[in-house]
């Protein structure tokens, strides 16, 4: 006995801890349902909310009630019991019409018909006479969304007295896309190895897979691709099927379906084919087998991602076909069961003389209307490669007759990677908001994704993943604001950066104004930050040889133009940038006119796209009135100086949250700080050596030699 209480004793103590003492890893991200701070708030919550009904039972009601009851006693402070029907007022009261009498009796049909499969309706009501709080959906899933949304609504502090709020997803398929390898390395992975423990499966089932799945419930994920674009075959065979029926087994509950990527080439490798040729009917009835085999283990298996003919990667093009042949023939295998084929169009050739930035329009664009019904085509959201900043990709709204799915890296292989704070749904809304002209103005990017602006039923978002076994899920405690925002503009894409970082701070740190109000500031600076230290107006592709970390913008001479930072500035003694206009690569002429017009002038380009674009004389006259090579060692050096003053709002901020994040973001803030410096410095000393001139009076002078920076080769980079 007196054992057991000296095992309970540390247990005792820390239940008298204040709560932000807490040691708090970030394990919890945004779901910690601390008790509500706010005195008022909380007694509000307490009057309104005394008792959880969830009738029916599923495993997925299972997790609702169990969501609902854990969340609601932690923010509430005591405990909401469970009852077969509202006993009092205040009942919270969660089903769909076939799970639950009480919400059939509401007669909600109307309403809930407008919310579609996933949406749901949170309604202030009344229920035999009691006032109630009523989470309604056509399907379990969907209640699982509403559930959260409540559990939100207190996290961030808003009122609930008088609820009627109906929300609907605008894109069907909201996909993590994992770049994780069978050996647990996750290619351009930053947060640790691989959730996925490919060699404990299927008889091991992690925690960590449910918490994983209950995240993106939370946020309302409904896929994910566990394999990497760059795909091996071997996922495709019995072994590891039965290991992925185990992990789709895992996450069906919330919601959660699994995608594979197929490698073009596993009927050679697997069924000792001599071809993988798309249109050989031994060919297509081995990839019709093979899914038929898939669904026998995972009877909702999602379907297919593939990268074909990319970076060396196998494909069609190998027999002389196109990207459709190979779509359309995984789309005939996967069609009877329901499954869709996402064909990403990241793709361009060494061997083709063209701008990089050209070649994926003018290999699809073509074949717009030859896809099957199934298949979705998964576009990057530029068209060179998840550069800090990127004009969006001219294939949006360029192919109307096939949907187009948006790809966007939530990690951060070009953003500074794991140590690095930039919050992304900036540069995310600044595609989704960006006018095709497509069908005149207002087509805008996310119309095209959703597929009102062509009438697309069939869509789909993905993001490239930021997730491992790290404890706090993605390296940087701020890196998890990425996962949770492109959820949150996946489910709606409207949304602003300001309201989804305001949300995810709240629920993630503190509802207290004192520390919202400027770490919400630095987070939505902080991609412009970032942009103006690595690649300011414009230049891109300027990073580190291979493991793509710190600055590079000397690197030439390597196997491929197109991987060389010296095709992608152009740096010479009269300027610098990549002209794409008339008088160069004319990939501007990929747009339509508006955007054209615009991106083709010297004069009408918004700066942030000027070397993009154009290449421009080093004392070219910017907005600001400094010549060029003044402005970009303005914005080089604005953007140290921005990271310097992160780390000031950030130290003033110590004691508003727990120790233990706080100093771990203290700690990447100076790492952040300190290759901020080194990019300025490896940049502006680079680039001095074409414009030759001097850096503008008052600016901080390089701490070393060009050829110092040249030297720096950092070993073992993780992601590669
Ligand atoms: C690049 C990455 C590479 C990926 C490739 C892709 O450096 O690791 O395989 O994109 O998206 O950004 O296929």
């Amino acid at each position: 006995m007196r054992k057991r209480l000296a095992y309970l004793l540390p247990l005792l103590l820390l239940l008298l801890v204040p709560d932000c003492l807490h040691a708090e890893d970030g394990y919890r991200l945004w779901l910690r349902y601390d008790k509500v701070q706010d005195a008022a708030r909380l007694q509000n919550y307490q009057q309104a909310i005394k008792e959880v009904v969830v009738e029916g039972s599923s495993p997925t009601l299972a997790l609702v009630q169990q969501e609902l009851r854990n969340g609601l006693s932690g923010l509430l402070g005591q405990q909401v019991p469970l009852a077969q029907r509202p006993t009092q007022a205040g009942a919270v009261v969660a089903g769909t019409p076939a799970s639950s009498a009480l919400i059939k009796t509401l007669a909600l049909d109307d309403r809930l018909k407008q919310v579609g499969k996933e949406g749901y309706l949170l309604l202030s009501t009344n229920l035999s006479g009691k006032p109630a709080t009523v989470i309604a959906a056509n399907t379990e899933v969907g209640v699982l969304y509403g559930t959260f949304h409540l559990l939100r609504l207190l996290q961030t502090q808003q009122d609930i007295r008088s609820l009627a709020i109906s929300s609907a997803p605008r894109i069907q398929h909201r996909m993590l896309n994992h770049w994780d390898n069978l050996d647990r390395t996750v290619e351009r992975g930053y947060a640790g190895f691989s959730l996925w423990d490919w060699h404990k499966l299927p008889d091991y089932i992690d925690q960590r897979y449910l918490d994983y799945a209950r995240a993106n419930a939370s946020i309302g994920i409904n896929g994910t691709v566990l394999t990497n674009v760059n795909a091996n075959a071997l996922v495709l065979t019995k072994p590891y099927l039965e290991k992925v029926k185990a992990l789709a087994d895992a996450f069906r509950p919330y919601g959660l379906k699994v995608y594979l990527t197929a490698r073009f080439s596993a009927p050679i490798e697997l069924g000792g084919l001599k071809t993988a040729d798309p249109l050989d009917p031994q060919v297509q009835a081995w990839w019709k087998q093979k899914a038929d085999e898939i669904y026998t283990y995972v009877p909702d298996f999602g379907g297919f991602l593939v990268k074909a003919n990319s970076e060396g990667q196998p494909g069609p093009q190998n027999y002389g076909r196109n990207h459709a042949d190979g779509a359309n023939m995984l789309a005939d295998a996967v069609a009877p069961h329901g499954g869709i084929v996402m064909w990403r169009a990241f793709v361009y050739d060494d061997k083709v003389p063209d701008d990089r930035a050209k070649q994926a329009y003018n290999e699809f664009k073509p074949l717009d209307g030859t896809f099957r019904d199934n298949v979705l085509v998964q576009v990057k959201n530029g068209a060179i490669d998840f550069q800090p900043r990127e004009p969006f990709h001219p294939m949006f709204g360029a192919m109307p007759k096939t949907p187009l799915m948006m790809e966007f890296q939530i990690t951060q292989e070009y953003l500074g990677q794991a140590t690095n704070l930039v919050y992304l749904a900036p540069l995310y809304k600044e595609v989704l908001n960006a006018d095709t002209y497509a069908k005149g103005k207002g087509s805008t990017v996310g119309k095209v994704i959703d597929g009102t602006l062509d009438s697309h039923t069939l869509t789909g978002i993905a993001g490239v993943s930021n997730i491992g076994t790290d404890r706090n899920w993605t390296g940087h405690q701020f890196a998890q604001s990425n996962w949770y925002t492109f959820g949150r503009l996946a489910w709606d894409h409207t949304l602003s950066s300001e309201k989804i970082a305001d949300e995810w701070l709240r629920m993630t740190f503190t509802n207290n104004s004192a520390f919202l109000a400027p770490v919400q500031t630095l987070m939505l600076n902080s991609h412009e930050n970032y942009v103006n230290y690595t690649t300011p107006l414009g230049l891109h592709h300027l990073m580190g040889w291979s493991h793509h970390y710190g600055p590079g913008p000397w690197i030439k001479d390597k196997p491929r133009a197109d991987w060389t930072a010296v095709y992608y500035h152009q740096a010479d003694e009269k300027g610098i940038g990549f002209d794409r206009t008339k008088t160069g690569s004319n990939a501007v002429a990929q747009y339509f006119p508006p955007v054209q017009k615009e991106f083709g002038s010297l004069k009408k380009v918004p700066e942030k796209y000027l070397l993009w674009f154009h290449h421009v004389p080093w004392d070219y006259k910017t907005n600001s009135g400094r010549i060029l090579w003044d402005e970009l060692a303005y914005r080089y050096s604005g953007g140290v100086d921005s990271v310097r003053q992160m780390q000031q709002t950030w130290d003033k901020l110590e004691g508003m949250v727990d120790a233990e994040r706080f100093f771990h973001v203290k700690t990447f803030l100076a790492i952040q700080e300190k290759e901020a410096r080194r990019w300025r410095d490896s940049a502006l000393l680079y680039f001095q050596t074409f414009s030759k001139r001097p850096l503008p009076q008052g600016l901080e002078k390089p701490a070393h030699t060009l050829d110092y920076y040249m030297q720096i080769d950092p070993k073992f980079v993780p992601g590669i």
